[in-house]
């Protein structure tokens, strides 16, 4: 029993170690990663140390029965114990193996729903912004002033079999050099950016107007499906400036790993600048004919 006692806290030790020693980069992932991408909001945070949390416990059950069931196969196996004891109750044990899992479950419980209520709550958001997917993009909408500004997000440099294909065939097309993504970001890279300020509550209201599709960001702790005819939404206040990356999270057919999410997190004092400058260069109108027409029900 010494040695069981000793191996829980090292196997909790191992398992937080994972989360830290392994953690990937700010708004994108690393190669090799194991663990989450840094967060850069409180959900993110909230999100990640429950995880960890209800991880080091799972450890712990986990190699606490198996060490149970391997004491129990050589205590009690018919070499060692050949006469075995003929009782078949014991109310104190039933009492314990009863309680403990209630009282761990409650445990889990009662975090879980509070973080769930905080994820939920997008009162006071000071910017609220539409994502719809597409098959297979996203855009964004934003109300300024009463006027819908729409924003269209296509991956960028989409269609080429390789990075250095998909290189010259940007540069031939003209694309800034700033356009053209790194190779690690390609595909998960989009053409237009949703831009946000940052350490402002933002509220995203995710829908989708063809198959179902799903908007998140790893680092913002969110994921919310977007479904046709539904509005979903979702709240995140980035503290941290940089350049985050998503991708579509509910299987929407042929192309679905090619519409990536990509958002702007910019200084609050740039924000106005740089929506201005997106707005210029990918605002599109929205009234042109819907893609899916409506099946008629005309009888000649
Ligand atoms: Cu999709």
């Amino acid at each position: 029993m010494a040695r069981l006692t000793a191996a829980l806290p090292l196997a909790a030790l191992i398992a937080l170690g994972a989360g830290t020693a392994y953690a990937a980069g700010l708004g994108q992932p690393d190669p090799w990663q194991l663990g989450y991408q840094e967060p850069a909001t409180d959900i993110a945070e909230r999100v990640q140390n429950a995880s960890w949390w209800l991880h080091v416990l799972a450890t712990v059950i986990t190699l606490f029965v198996t060490a149970l069931l391997a004491y129990v196969c050589i205590k009690f196996s018919a070499k060692n114990n050949p006469t075995p004891s003929r009782f078949t109750h014991n109310t104190a044990i039933e009492v314990i193996w009863t309680v403990v899992p209630v009282v761990i479950l409650v445990a889990m419980a009662y975090p879980s729903i509070k973080l769930l209520y905080y994820q939920e709550n997008v009162e006071e958001s000071e910017l609220t912004i539409k994502a719809t997917g597409y098959q297979w993009y996203w855009d964004y909408t934003y109300n300024v002033d009463g006027e819908d500004i729409v924003i269209e997000s296509l991956m960028a440099g989409k269609g080429y079999s390789t990075y250095d294909e998909m290189v010259a065939g940007m540069k031939e097309n003209e694309a800034e050099p700033e356009e053209i993504p790194s190779e690690m970001e390609w595909k998960l890279a989009a053409d237009a950016p949703m831009i946000v300020p940052v350490n402002t509550k933002v509220r995203v209201n995710v829908t989708a107007a063809d198959v179902m599709h799903a908007w998140t960001v790893p680092s913002f702790g969110v994921k919310v499906d977007a479904v046709p005819g539904r509005l979903n939404e979702l709240w995140f206040e980035a503290t941290k400036v940089g350049r985050y990356y998503g991708q579509c999270s509910e299987l929407c057919g042929r192309d679905h790993s090619y519409m990536p999410i990509m958002v702007d997190v910019v200084p609050k004092e740039e924000y106005e600048a740089k929506f201005k400058e997106m707005v210029e260069k990918y605002a599109v109108r929205k009234d042109r004919p819907a893609k899916v027409k409506v099946a008629s029900a005309e009888v000649e």
